[in-house]
């Protein structure tokens, strides 16, 4: 009889130990550049990312354009059923700015743009998948950019005004609104090194000023969310960034992959921290650098206190995107013009590197599940109970076969550490998302990594979709709501 007892104990705490609680969502994404093609279709206008590439073919590694991507502009049907045979409780997408608004300004809402969204959405709530919506996902309308693009605050208003259409036309079925993915990278590689488009080059200057702006555009599209749209809509909004795990490379280090994790904090700090504004130590470094090279102000912008409190507490989630973690170490002064989360900083004088136990590696991205769990832990620690939406997580491999062993362990070991982030350590995290749905376009790698849970056969005119391994190892996590 005791053993009974002590085994049913047993087997009850096993179950509930790998089993994800009632109410947690899972999901893949994708964005608009990289799947939809259509690039001219009807009144769109081209993007930053359309005009990049066309005239620098030779930034993209197999000169490939999004052009046509996965052509979800015209497939989206098949998407759809992709994530109805998954059973996904959510797919999370981005709008095509300028495929909804073709001169970027509100004035002029295109009929083509509206219609494609519509049925999109309309597509996925008839299977049940929820649609989550990201508005900005690196495709800026152009002939905002020829205006300075997020390095002009007026980007703010523009952004603002963006935001109340899509709230307007779609808000009564879309729930979930992510404003912004991963201002950590397009601020960076966009504004700062220039290896991403727009291109523009401004090392210390670019990416800080498209910082501010994009935090801001951010919280007054939350509070208009929150003002005029959430008492009818009952939904939530936040931002999504790109989260970087940082170790100490030896013992020694622990206080330089300190500061890593807090330049890491840039958009997240002024969202989710007690006092609001750029975490401090940051701001004091950038301002004594700037100084030490005789600008006569911080070439970090300063929020007023009127900013702070707009930015304070703007957001529902905390969405992160996680792939990858980073050791860190002192640097010896080099130049640098690579994208700072992955290779180091030149502001902090930081140098990143992986463990080699760090495996499966691809490119960038190496593999290490721990580094989810810390995160998390320290997201929590920092900002209290937050509540924090995974949404992107995946591995890309040059291996375009069905049989992705690789991700499938991946996604089963990077579950496994948020499914212990839930039961030892407390944190509220409430969805998971596999990046992404269907293989497309990887920006300057094109199309040679393969992302997708979903291949695409980029031969076939139809541009064919084959679950892969994982898609079924997936669906089957999500049936079951278990590892
Ligand atoms: C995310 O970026 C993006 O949100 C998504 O669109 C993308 O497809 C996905 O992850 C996978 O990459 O490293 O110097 O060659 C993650 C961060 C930013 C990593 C751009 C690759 C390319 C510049 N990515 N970066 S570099």
């Amino acid at each position: 009889m005791y053993w009974l007892v002590v085994w049913t104990a047993i087997v009850t705490w096993c179950e509930a130990a790998s089993k994800f609680p009632d109410g947690f969502q899972f999901g893949t994404a994708t964005s608009a550049y990289q799947v939809e093609g259509g690039w001219n279709a009807s009144d769109k206008s081209p993007s930053i990312w359309d005009v990049y590439i066309h005239e620098n073919p030779s930034a993209i590694a197999d000169h490939s354009t999004g052009d046509v991507a996965c052509d979800s502009y015209h497939l989206w049907k098949e998407d759809i059923s992709l994530a109805r045979t998954l059973q996904l409780n959510f797919y999370r997408f981005s709008i095509s700015w300028p495929r909804l608004l073709p001169e970027g300004f509100s004035n002029n809402v295109s009929e083509d743009g509206t219609r494609y969204y519509n049925n999109l959405i309309n597509g996925l709530l008839t299977v049940g998948i929820e649609p989550v919506v990201t508005l900005y996902h690196w495709d800026l309308p152009q002939n905002l950019q020829d205006l300075g693009g997020w390095t002009n605050s007026k980007i703010v208003d523009w952004f603002v005004a963006y935001s109340r259409v899509a709230f307007t036309l779609f808000g009564d079925r879309v729930k979930t609104w992510v404003t912004i993915n991963e201002p950590t990278s397009f601020c960076n590689v966009g504004y700062e090194t220039g290896i991403l488009a727009p291109g523009i080059t401004s090392p210390g200057i670019g990416e800080y000023l498209c910082a501010k702006n994009a935090l801001l555009s951010h919280a007054k599209a939350y509070r208009l969310y929150e003002q005029e749209f959430k008492d009818k809509y009952k939904g939530q909004v936040g931002l999504t960034d790109q989260h970087v795990w940082y170790e100490p490379k030896t013992p020694f280090q622990e206080q330089n992959a300190q500061m890593a994790r807090e330049l890491g904090q840039l958009y997240t700090f002024p969202i989710f921290s007690d006092i609001g504004g750029w975490p401090p130590n940051i701001e004091s470094i950038i301002a004594r650098n700037s100084r030490a090279e005789k600008f006569s102000s911080s070439r970090l912008p300063v929020f007023t206190e009127e900013e702070k409190k707009l930015v304070k507490g703007s957001a529902d989630f905390c969405g992160v995107n996680y792939y990858t973690s980073r050791l860190v170490e002192k640097a010896c002064h080099q130049e640098q013009k690579t994208f700072w989360p992955l290779y180091g900083s030149p502001e902090l004088d930081l140098a990143f590197s992986y463990n080699s136990t760090w495996l499966p590696r691809y490119n960038w991205l190496a593999s290490y599940p721990p580094g989810i769990r810390r995160l998390l832990k320290s997201l929590t620690e920092r900002y209290g109970n937050i509540e924090i939406k995974i949404f992107e997580n995946g591995f890309g491999t040059s291996d375009a076969s069905l049989n992705d062993t690789i991700r499938v362990q991946y996604i089963r070991d990077h579950l496994e550490q948020v499914l212990l982030s839930i039961t030892e350590d407390g944190v509220n995290v409430t969805a998971y998302t596999a990046w992404a749905l269907i293989d497309n376009f990887e920006w300057n790698s094109g199309f040679k990594p393969r992302f997708g849970i979903v291949h695409v056969d980029y031969n076939d005119p139809n541009l064919k979709r084959t679950p892969r391994a994982s898609a079924y190892y997936y669906a089957d996590v999500i049936k079951k709501r278990e590892i």
